[in-house]
């Protein structure tokens, strides 16, 4: 595996690449043109100068983290081709800039959904936290009000202000979509773009939805097993492959996690790990990423992605607010160096056991 970190380009990080290639053992990042809007056909010359300001810090461009599909690609608007054939001609110019990792995903108006993003942990940290009741008090409006009120003056990946600002446009635009039509979207929408994934060797990898199931009423298909396993075998091609978020599909505590990874087998193109804790199944908070800290045993994770023979990259995901750093929340530098770390370690002692008793 290749260890990287989100990075979200020099206008929108409060983490530098020069502190990433500080982090031992982190030889990636994982990053995006964050200013575009889904839709958009991205410019050569923005990948490439992107590209090249990452490689002047001595890391490499491991992926793009998310190029986003238009909402009209997921309900499947008449004028859906158009927008496909611009997401091609961007996946063709990243392919020629030798970019082999695309990941994105499939969910309706919003991204991932928190209620809360600097929930106080017992140690005086903060964290994202998700509380059911909550989000069922909520109009999504008030909800995004509240989340960019808290957000340290960050944009919130999946939550644009100019995409919120449509809010009302975009439910109704999913009022005739159902799970069944929304996989029927998938499927178009793979089948039109995998001949250059093919081409160029890209990996597409799709992120789970976050939480696993449906929020405000809207449908949400890569939620389980059954459903990823489903989405494999719709499109059989390699190319069409996942985001292994442990973070995402634990949100559903019916998710075997390490399972789930050796179901996965050769599909699994990027891996992000990181923890929670579950107060109650409809009630959670992000950890730090070690296993004590949280519900998950994070060794049978790193395992799982070590039998599996998986070499992509991977990512501490969110971390938690720590030390008095002002960054987006989940993206600071700290708690992600320190999960960096940790992930790194469960590697290697697993690779070195490993050895020893292959050679025993
Ligand atoms: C949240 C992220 C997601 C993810 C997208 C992929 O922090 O994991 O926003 O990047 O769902 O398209």
């Amino acid at each position: 595996m290749q260890m990287t970190l989100r990075w979200y380009g020099s206008q929108y990080d409060t983490v530098t690449l020069k502190q990433i290639r500080q982090i031992p053992g982190v030889t990636g990042v994982i990053s995006t043109l964050y200013g575009t809007t889904p839709g958009e056909v991205w410019k050569t010359e923005d990948i490439l100068s992107l590209k090249q300001e990452i490689e002047a810090s001595g890391l490499k461009l491991a992926g793009i983290e998310s190029v986003n599909i238009h909402d009209a690609i997921k309900v499947g608007t008449p004028d859906r081709d158009q927008y496909i054939d611009n997401y091609i001609l961007t996946l063709e110019r990243l392919g020629q800039a030798d970019v082999h990792l695309v990941c994105y995903n499939f969910m309706p108006v919003f991204d991932w959904t928190r209620t809360e993003l600097a929930r106080v942990r017992p140690d005086g940290s903060t964290v994202l936290a998700y509380n059911q009741a909550a989000v069922d008090a909520i109009h999504p409006e008030d909800l995004f009000a509240s989340l960019s009120a808290s957000s340290n003056g960050t944009v919130l990946p999946g939550w644009e202000p100019e995409r919120m600002a449509h809010i009302k446009e975009l439910f109704e635009m999913y009022q005739d979509v159902d799970e069944e039509k929304l996989f029927a979207n998938l499927k178009y929408f793979l089948e039109r773009i995998m001949p250059t994934c093919d081409k160029y060797d890209i990996n597409m990898a799709i992120h789970p939805d976050d939480p696993a199931w449906s929020v405000f009423g809207l449908p949400r298909i890569i939620t389980s097993k059954a459903n990823i396993l489903r989405m494999m075998q719709m499109v059989d091609n390699p190319h069409n492959g996942v985001t292994f978020c442990s973070g995402s599909y634990g949100t559903n505590l019916e998710n075997d996690l390490p399972d789930m990874i050796r179901s996965l087998k050769g599909r699994i193109h990027f891996a992000h790990v990181r923890n929670l804790k579950f107060n109650s199944p409809t009630d959670f908070e992000e950890a730090a990423h070690l296993s004590s800290d949280g519900s998950f045993d994070m060794y049978e994770i790193m395992l799982a992605l070590y039998d599996i023979g998986f070499t992509g990259p991977i990512r501490p995901d969110h971390g938690r607010m720590i030390w008095d750093e002002v960054a987006m929340p989940g993206y600071g530098l700290y708690d992600r160096a320190l999960g960096a770390a940790y992930l790194n370690g469960l590697w290697e002692a697993i690779e070195k056991q490993h050895r020893k008793e292959s050679a025993s």
